[in-house]
Order: C-alpha cells, then sequence, then structure tokens
C-alpha cells in the first residue's frame, strides 16, 4: 500500500519500534481551532501590544485591570473553539505507545478536550485562577479585578508568565518524558520560548529519533525529519501511516 505522501517511512518505521514517545507542541495545533498563534499579530485592542510584554508579573502588577482583561478576551475567544483534528490525532497516537507523554506550551485545554490523557501544561492553564499569594482553592470571580476570597491579595491567570520559573511536577515530568522517549515529535511551536523549546534538543541527546511538523519549519538542526505541514492534516496522516503499517 503507497504510504503516506507527507510521512517519510523512516519515521513510521521508527514510531513502529518505539514503546516511548514524546509530543511538544506549541500554539500552531491551536491554530486550525481558530485560535491565534502566540506571536501572530494579536488582533483589535490588542493589536499593538507584544505578547511577550503582557504576559509578565511586572505588567499585570503595574495594570491588573489591563492584564485581566487581555487574559478575559483570549478565554472567550478559546471558550467557542474547539479541538481539531489535530488533537484527536495525538489523542489517538496516545492508544498506541506504553508510554506517551504531551508537553503543551499551550494553555486553551484543548488537548484535554480532544481526549489526550497524559498531558503536561508547560505554561498553565488559562481558565484557572490562582492567588498571588499560593492560597489554595481561591473562589473564582469576574469583578473587573478580582481578589482572593482567603487572603485578599490579587487573583491571577493560572499560566506562566515570561521570567517565571516553570513548575516544578511539569519541568521534572516533561524532562522525564524527553530524555526516556525513542521519538520526540515537535508540532506547531517556532521553539522560541525556553526551556519548553531545549526539550527536543534533550530528547535527541539522549539518542530519540525527532521531527518537526510545522508550516513554516523552524530550521532547527535537533531535527531529524522536518514536515512542513499543517498540524491538522499531518498528524491523522501520521495516525494512517502507523495503521497501514499495522494493517501490512
Ligand atoms: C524562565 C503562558 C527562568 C502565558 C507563555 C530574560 C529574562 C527572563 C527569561 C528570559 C529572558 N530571555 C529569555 C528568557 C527565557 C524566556 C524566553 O524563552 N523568552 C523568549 C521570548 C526568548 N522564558 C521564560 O521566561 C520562561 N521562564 O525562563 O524562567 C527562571 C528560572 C528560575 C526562576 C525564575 C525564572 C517562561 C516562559 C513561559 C512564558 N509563557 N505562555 C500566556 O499564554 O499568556 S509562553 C508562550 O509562548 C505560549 O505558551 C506559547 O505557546 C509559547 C511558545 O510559542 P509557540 O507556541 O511556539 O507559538 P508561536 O506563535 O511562537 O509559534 C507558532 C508556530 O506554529 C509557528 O512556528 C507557526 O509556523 C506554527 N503554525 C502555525 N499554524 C500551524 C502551525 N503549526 C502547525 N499547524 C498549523 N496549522
Amino acid at each position: 500500500m503507497q504510504g503516506s505522501t507527507a510521512i517519510p517511512e523512516a519515521l513510521t518505521g521508527a514510531l513502529r519500534a518505539a514503546r516511548r514517545v514524546c509530543v511538544l507542541t506549541g500554539a500552531g495545533v491551536s491554530a486550525e481551532s481558530g485560535v491565534p498563534t502566540f506571536r501572530e499579530a494579536q488582533t483589535g485592542l490588542w493589536e499593538k501590544y507584544r505578547p511577550e510584554s503582557l504576559a509578565t508579573m511586572e505588567a499585570f502588577l503595574a495594570d491588573p485591570a489591563f492584564v485581566w482583561k487581555w487574559y478575559r478576551w483570549r478565554r472567550e475567544l478559546v471558550a467557542k473553539s474547539r479541538p481539531n483534528a489535530g488533537h484527536i490525532a495525538l489523542a489517538e497516537l496516545e492508544r498506541r505507545f506504553d508510554e506517551f507523554t504531551l508537553v503543551t506550551q499551550n494553555v486553551d485545554r484543548l488537548h484535554r478536550a480532544g481526549g489526550s490523557q497524559n498531558i503536561v501544561e508547560f505554561h498553565g492553564d488559562l481558565f484557572a485562577d490562582i492567588c498571588i499569594a499560593g492560597c489554595a482553592d481561591p473562589a473564582a470571580n469576574d469583578d473587573e479585578i478580582p481578589y482572593c476570597n482567603h487572603c485578599g491579595n490579587l487573583l491571577r491567570p493560572g499560566v506562566v508568565w515570561f521570567g517565571e520559573a516553570i513548575p516544578q511536577q511539569a519541568l521534572y515530568r516533561s524532562s522525564e518524558a524527553a530524555e526516556r522517549c525513542d521519538v520526540m515529535l515537535c508540532v506547531g511551536t517556532s521553539s522560541q520560548v525556553y526551556p519548553a523549546a531545549g526539550l527536543t534538543g534533550l530528547a535527541r541527546q539522549s539518542g530519540a529519533v525527532t521531527a518537526e511538523i510545522n508550516p513554516e519549519p523552524t530550521g532547527g538542526p535537533e531535527f531529524n525529519f522536518v514536515i512542513a505541514g499543517q498540524s491538522g492534516l499531518i498528524l491523522p496522516e501520521l495516525v494512517a501511516s502507523l495503521e497501514q503499517s499495522s494493517d501490512e
């Protein structure tokens, strides 16, 4: 049977032989769900702001109402979106391996909605409200500037801002998955943000076969395979290529 057009046979072969797979996703995986990627020009009110300048504790403390407005705009946008074929394909792929870890930089919960199970939300969760003083389970509220019902401090979105450390557990789980995996797929990310972008190199150094899936390949030297295409098209083809091989 003719293999899939976009998937190199050698990559299908590496996946067929793999027991442990790690996938790193970025904003590109949610693009086909209508969620703008992180570095695409922001629209409307946000057009003149770079996300890097808004997604910081400094910006938040300087104007909590303004930063909350940005996050609520993003929540509304994401709340209208649904997982796309790429999210669904990743959930299907997970079912085929003994060990499968999905490390996502995305904060939109679309991988959960798409059926993925073993997810590491490396940059947190857009829909979580957390107390800046660390109180557990503060009650969320829609005030222009919400405050913690336990301690009265500010609530903030449960995401990791620039200049903030990745949560210990997320960093540990992701690094371990990258070091142990036989194949690492890097999907829909510009690989500009660290330490997330360093995971692929860690996988490669540990002996994994690495592949990038992106309509605009980043040119990173750490990839054994580079597949130029949209994740919503390529990932289902990747799953199909495994099915074809198991049928043969
Ligand atoms: C840290 C949550 C240290 C928030 C995000 C100076 C000071 C401090 C730190 C630094 C510094 N200089 C550099 C750093 C490190 C910094 C960093 O990497 N900066 C970058 C800008 C250079 N990193 C940090 O600050 C990190 N923390 O270093 O802490 C530390 C250690 C100990 C103690 C204290 C501190 C924290 C970084 C986390 C930032 N938070 N998100 C929010 O969402 O509001 S990052 C943000 O970028 C999003 O999570 C996003 O996912 C992520 C990465 O971007 P991408 O996902 O790749 O999105 P992008 O738009 O760039 O690209 C999309 C891609 O998709 C493109 O390639 C496109 O071609 C492709 N695409 C488009 N359509 C499709 C597609 N692909 C497939 N299919 C399609 N259809």
